[in-house]
Parts: structure tokens; C-alpha cells; sequence
């Protein structure tokens, strides 16, 4: 079946007339549809309609809007199971989890509209007599959303709910590797009651329909999920063009177990956190850094455990792990692997495609756990994306915190410990967007901020309050009502 782009009111041909295909990854002979390959010429006509969009829904009530945004979380409710079938069968990862991701996308849209009769300005003293001074928030205009495949509609809605609810348009740019769920989340918004030209489905590649929005002069705010180089160029042209822009990046997350954490809780956090979602999360466990004290005995039942997770298809109930999500990405995993083994470290279980017959239609790979991993080696310091754990080996927390921070990311980390003094020491020191204790560095909650510092963010959070301050304008609004000229500096009596 071909699927079409949501522009102008309608669903619509790519004036490209291209196509790409999108398979399930659990088995590439499963064809879900093909997708248009959108160029320059799709994104200008929605930007065009998105404009008008703008229009109308900028002046709606910011409360209305949020009533929108419920009656999506009602129908995501409604749909959660069959969301989920699909997301499983495009994405590849558990029903578990894409039933999460629904539940994610839910929360978030009950927040957002909550928010609608929030949206805070604020009202503060005058220096002057009979004067108000206030501040209040706009829209900003048309937004350009480009979002990864491996939350196909959590991290959408991250940012599509608050951008709408703020009173923005939207152009939305989904993964190449996730459209089919892309499509099924427009159809929940219009029938929601979206205004059509308020929103635009334009799919398609990065480096054709992504390039084209991020150019695109009446698209004035971007905010990407993706790769940190991706994000790098994006920046560059946002920056040409001043554009406002959330990048969300990289991450080369670690646990910490110390010698006195209740180890049997920390190795289902790294087991959850390492292999989950196969890996393919931003906030994944990639680094487990182990006290020495304990480190040969956690690492002996880490393997045992890892090597028990049964791998499949992630529509089957037994599945705990599904494959990665294309033939590059598992091709990535592989050389990282080899790279791995060439700096020295050991493989003590997986570095290898499953056997089973029953797999080899899918990007399978088996949870990998490297040891005898060093700081500075390529596999500690660059994100896999996949279910490869490097261990590194500590003798202090001192040391530990040392060898978190030392990455060009700082998305998430966690440590396991009893000492309340250790955590607090950790909680202050770990340089890092979001730190947890006693818990997997995944399974951040939709109404906090979310992001990471140095190289994975630009200062941004996604989620909780702070993102509604991304996708709207502070007004401020001075009223004086003494009925004479009062100057500001000069006038005021001390
Ligand atoms: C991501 O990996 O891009 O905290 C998002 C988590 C999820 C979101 C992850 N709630 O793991």
C-alpha cells in the first residue's frame, strides 16, 4: 500500500513521485507500505498551509487547544494495544515496551493539556507609580519536528503536543524508519479535532525532507531528536538562518555499582537499562562501571542473566529482546564489536548474530557484554546504539565519577549504592542531564524535563514545564496608568 503525505488539509502525493519501502525488522519480507520520498517542493507547500494553520490556531484559546490534546490522549487510550501491534511491527522492539511508549505519549498529552490552562506569565512590581509590568506567552509561528525511530510516538509527541498547545503549526519530518506510526498518530490527531492546516505530514530522508525543513525560511523553529553530527549540521544552518532550536543527541550512558549496592536490584537495572529496547535508546546503559570489589562476581551473573534473554520477535509474548532496527544499524553494532576486540577488550557472551534458523530474516544480535574495557577506548567513549555493554573497572566512586564524566556526551547516568552520602556526592558530581539512583539510567517520566549537557543537547529539555517555555515567546507588557510621561530610571523616587 502507498501511504501519503498530510499537507494543506489533505492527504497528498509527494511531488516527487518516489517512494521508499518500510519493513518490519524482525522479518524483511514483512512489507508494511511504501512512503513518499518528499522533496523542497512538498515542504514549501507546508509551510505555506502550515502558515495558515498558524493563523487560525494561534488566536484559538490556549485552554481549547489543550481540550484538542485530550481528546488525543482519550483515543491513544482508546488505541494503545493496536498502536502498539503496529509500532512493534515497524520498530521491531517488545510489545512491552511500545506499549510504554504509547502510555508515554498519553502522559504527555494529558500534561499538555493541563497545561493549556497554565501557560504562566507573570506579573511583577513596577519601579514606577500606577504602572503594571507583566509577562505573557506567545506562539512563535510555524514548527519544523524532526524525530527518531526508536520512540516512533513518544518522542513525537514530546514535542508535537507542546508545540501545538503553545498555539504553533506544525510540519512534521518522522523517521524514514517509522512512518507507518507517523501516519496512524495524524489520523488520532485530526480525528481529535485538529484544524487540518494546522498540522502537515511531509515524510521522507533526512537528507532530502529533513534538509528542506530545516532550510525552509518560514519554518522559524526546529527541534531534532537524532545524531550528534546530524545535529551539528542542523545547528549550523539554524544558527545562519536564526532559527530557535532543541537538538536532543547523543548519550554514552553509564551505571556505576558500587561494593555496597544490593546487587541483585542493580543487575536487573543494567540487564533492563543495557538491553532493552535492544539498546537502541538514548538513555541505554552503554558503560557499566563496577567497584572492583565486586566486579568479578556482578560481571559472572551479569553474563548468565544476559545470556538467558530470549531474542525474537517483539510481537511474541516470550520475546525480551527484538532486533535493531535495519541491516546499518546491525552492521554498525558488528564493527564496534571488532573494534572492541582490537582494543583489548573480551567478549564473555554474545559479539555474534543468533544462530536460530527462525531469525534470520531480522537484524538480530545477541546482548553483548565487553570486558576489560578501558577509559579513552573507542567502544567507552562513542554511542553503539545497540546492545553492546562495555565494563570498565573501578576501585573508588571518586574514580567512577571521573570515568562517567569523561565522554562528550551527558545525557543519563545511574549508581547503585546504600551510601547516602555516595549518592549525594554522585547526584552533585555526575555531569549529566538526568542521574538516578538506584534505578536503570532509562525510564525517564513525561513530566519532567529531559535532556542532557555538552555534546547531547544545546540547553533545551524536552518534556515536563520547561518545554512549553521552548515553543512559545515571552511578551513582556508594561501599563501605565498615572496619565503622565513616567521615565523608566530617571522618574523613580527613592
Ligand atoms: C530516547 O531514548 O530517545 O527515559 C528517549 C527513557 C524513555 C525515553 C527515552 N522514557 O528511557
Amino acid at each position: 500500500m502507498d501511504f501519503k503525505n498530510f499537507i494543506a488539509g489533505a492527504w497528498v502525493e509527494p511531488s516527487t513521485g518516489a517512494y521508499f519501502e518500510n519493513r518490519n525488522p524482525a522479518d524483511g519480507n514483512d512489507l508494511i507500505g511504501r512512503f513518499p520520498s518528499s522533496g523542497p517542493e512538498d515542504v514549501s507547500r507546508a509551510a505555506a498551509s502550515a502558515q495558515r494553520g498558524f493563523a487560525l490556531w494561534s488566536r484559538t484559546p490556549a485552554p481549547v487547544r489543550g481540550q484538542v490534546l485530550q481528546r488525543a490522549g482519550d483515543l491513544l487510550v482508546r488505541r494503545k494495544e493496536e498502536l502498539a501491534r503496529a509500532m512493534t511491527r515497524e520498530m521491531g522492539k517488545v510489545l512491552l515496551e511500545t506499549r510504554g511508549d504509547v502510555q508515554e505519549g498519553i502522559d504527555t498529552a494529558y500534561y499538555a493539556h493541563t497545561e493549556g490552562r497554565r501557560l504562566f506569565g507573570r506579573t511583577v512590581p513596577s519601579e514606577l507609580r500606577s504602572k503594571w509590568a507583566m509577562s505573557y506567552r506567545r506562539p512563535i509561528g510555524v514548527a519544523g519536528i524532526i524525530t527518531p525511530f526508536n520512540f516512533p510516538l513518544a518522542v513525537p509527541t514530546w514535542k508535537l503536543f507542546p508545540a501545538l498547545l503553545c498555539g504553533n503549526a506544525v510540519i512534521w519530518k518522522p523517521s524514514e524508519d517509522v512512518p507507518h506510526t507517523a501516519h496512524l498518530l495524524v489520523e488520532l490527531l485530526l480525528e481529535a479535532g485538529l484544524p487540518p492546516e494546522v498540522f502537515q505530514l511531509v515524510h521522507g530522508l533526512g537528507a532530502e525532507a529533513g534538509k528542506a525543513l530545516v532550510e525552509h525560511r518560514d519554518v522559524t523553529v526546529i527541534s531534532f531528536t537524532g545524531s550528534t553530527d546530524t545535529g551539528a549540521e542542523i545547528g549550523a544552518t539554524c544558527g545562519k538562518l536564526h532559527k530557535r532550536l532543541s537538538l536532543e543527541m547523543g548519550g554514552k550512558n553509564a551505571t556505576i555499582v558500587m561494593d555496597d549496592a544490593d546487587l541483585d536490584l542493580a543487575l536487573e537495572g543494567v540487564l533492563w537499562g543495557a538491553f532493552g529496547t535492544t539498546g537502541q535508546r538514548c538513555t541505554a546503559t552503554s558503560r557499566l562501571i563496577l567497584h572492583e570489589k565486586i566486579h568479578d562476581r556482578f560481571l559472572k551473573t551479569l553474563v548468565d542473566r544476559a545470556e538467558r534473554l530470549h531474542l525474537g520477535p517483539g510481537l511474541e509474548e516470550k520475546t525480551e529482546v527484538g532486533p535493531l532496527i535495519h541491516e546499518e544499524a546491525r552492521r554498525k553494532v558488528e564493527s564496534y564489536v571488532e573494534i572492541g576486540k582490537q582494543e583489548g577488550a573480551s567478549v564473555l557472551t554474545g559479539g555474534r548474530r543468533p544462530g536460530s534458523k527462525g531469525l534470520d530474516c531480522g537484524w538480530f544480535y545477541e546482548p553483548t557484554v565487553l570486558a576489560g574495557v578501558r577509559p579513552g577506548m573507542r567502544v567507552e567513549q562513542e554511542e553503539i546504539f545497540g546492545p553492546v555493554l562495555s565494563v570498565i573497572r573501578v576501585g573508588s566512586l571518586a574514580e567512577a565519577i571521573r570515568v562517567n564524566n569523561d565522554v562528550k556526551y551527558g545525557l543519563s547516568s545511574a549508581l547503585y549504592t546504600r551510601d547516602v552520602n555516595a549518592a549525594f556526592t554522585a547526584m552533585t558530581e555526575l555531569d549529566t542531564g538526568i542521574s538516578y539512583i538506584n534505578a536503570p539510567t532509562i525510564g525517564a517520566e513525561a513530566h519532567l524535563p529531559f535532556g542532557g549537557v555538552k555534546q547531547t543537547g544545546n540547553g533545551h529539555r524536552e518534556g515536563g514545564w520547561e518545554v512549553y517555555d521552548f515553543y512559545s515567546e515571552t511578551k513582556v507588557v508594561y501599563v501605565d496608568f498615572s496619565g503622565k510621561l513616567q521615565r523608566a530610571q530617571i522618574d523613580t523616587e527613592r
